[in-house]
């Protein structure tokens, strides 16, 4: 796995080379992580909001303050954002964070050895409703070449491959598309065909890529669990578009005990990260837990007792819980100050095979 991995990092390519561009670093970091058995955390908008607060005055914030450092002394590692909105054109996104906010969280967070990741929820480009708007599975079709909405959805590609742009030599983890083999997004599995969705990731790899050259991009592959294992690459846009493979799982107790329902994800999170592994490996990719997370962790020693055991004994670059809603109280995946389980999660980051910033 990890010699057969150095090949993507150069490290055993012939390449004299030093690594030099930023996505290089970043591949470099990631794969470092896992050929030492480690794992980075992160955390969906850890520094634009957290459980009943949020940043006001982005301009003249820090931006210092985090959940997760309130509870674990130390920033996540990954902070993940959402491009959603940015498509209109939007100063700031679906849940109401500035992009100004993150451009100058991602300068931040970069410079003190940090990685970013974007996840887009984009809205319905044919209905005009929101991402999760499933009324019609003609919308990939719609904004694939030849499709009425095409010239429309080109422009919000370049809404977005501006903003990334304007992020300046930095790079970032992109994972567009994300949850397709389920069907909540309008690009979900029951809404397109297999083929239409390869050439939707094709054609936004492509515009970024070739048409506006943004080099500094690792592209994130990231199916939702639990799946057979064997459906994950059933949409899998090819190696050429894909840096990362990941996977979105989370833990639903719905009337089950939190017990039974920690046993149920901890089996379907491992037969993933089993699967991911031999893929990775295969295709020459990093592997990541690109968004998990108990909602309200209601289960006391979740990430010592669940999370950990379920991913650690895989080559996960990082994993990634969901964000901490200001406005939503039950809406949290990692814990805060003043949170009754908040210990949990200390003992998570004091762990030797998990990484947080100092
Ligand atoms: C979902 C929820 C929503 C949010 C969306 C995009 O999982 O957290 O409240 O708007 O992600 O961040």
């Amino acid at each position: 796995m990890l010699l057969a991995l150095c090949a993507i990092t150069a490290c055993s390519t012939g390449n004299k080379k030093p690594m030099e561009t930023p996505k290089d670093k970043l591949v470099h970091q990631l794969f470092t992580y896992a050929q030492e058995g480690k794992i980075a955390y992160g955390h969906q908008d850890d520094l634009s909001y957290g459980h009943a607060w949020k940043v006001e005055d982005w301009e003249n914030d820090k931006l210092e303050r985090s959940d997760v450092k309130a509870v674990t002394g130390k920033y996540p590692v990954v902070l993940g954002f959402d491009l959603g909105d940015i498509e209109h054109g939007s100063d700031r996104n679906l849940d109401g964070v500035p992009f100004g906010l993150m451009k100058k969280a991602v300068k931040l967070h970069t410079g003190r050895g940090g990685i970013v990741t974007f996840s887009w929820h984009p809205d319905n480009p044919l209905t005009g409703g929101d991402a999760w708007d499933i009324s019609s599975d003609q919308v990939v079709k719609a904004v694939l070449p030849g499709g009425e909405k095409h010239a429309e959805f080109k422009l919000w590609l370049e809404r977005a491959a501006d903003f990334i742009e304007s992020l300046g030599d930095v790079a970032v983890i992109f994972r567009p598309w994300h949850e397709n083999l389920g069907s909540w997004f309008w690009w979900g599995g029951k809404l397109c065909t297999a083929q239409e969705y390869k050439d939707l990731y094709r054609l936004t790899w492509t515009y970024f890529t070739k048409e506006r050259g943004l080099a500094n991009i690792l592209w994130c592959y990231s199916p939702d669990g639990p799946i057979d294992p064997r459906d994950y690459m059933s949409r899998y846009p090819g190696d050429e578009f894909v840096d990362i493979l990941g996977t979105d799982i989370y833990e639903y107790p719905g009337a089950s005990s939190l017990e039974e329902a920690g046993v149920r994800f901890g089996t379907q999170v491992k037969e993933m990260m089993n699967s991911l592994a031999a893929l990775s490996l295969e295709h020459q990719k990093l592997m990541c837990f690109s968004e998990t997370g108990l909602e309200g962790l209601g289960d006391p020693a979740w990430w010592t007792g669940t999370l950990l055991p379920a991913i650690e004994k895989y080559p996960v670059s990082y994993v990634l819980t969901w964000r901490n809603a200001w406005d939503k109280p039950g809406h949290f995946y990692a814990a805060w100050d003043g949170f009754e389980y908040a210990e949990d999660m200390k003992a998570f980051s004091e762990k030797d095979n998990i990484v947080f910033l100092d």
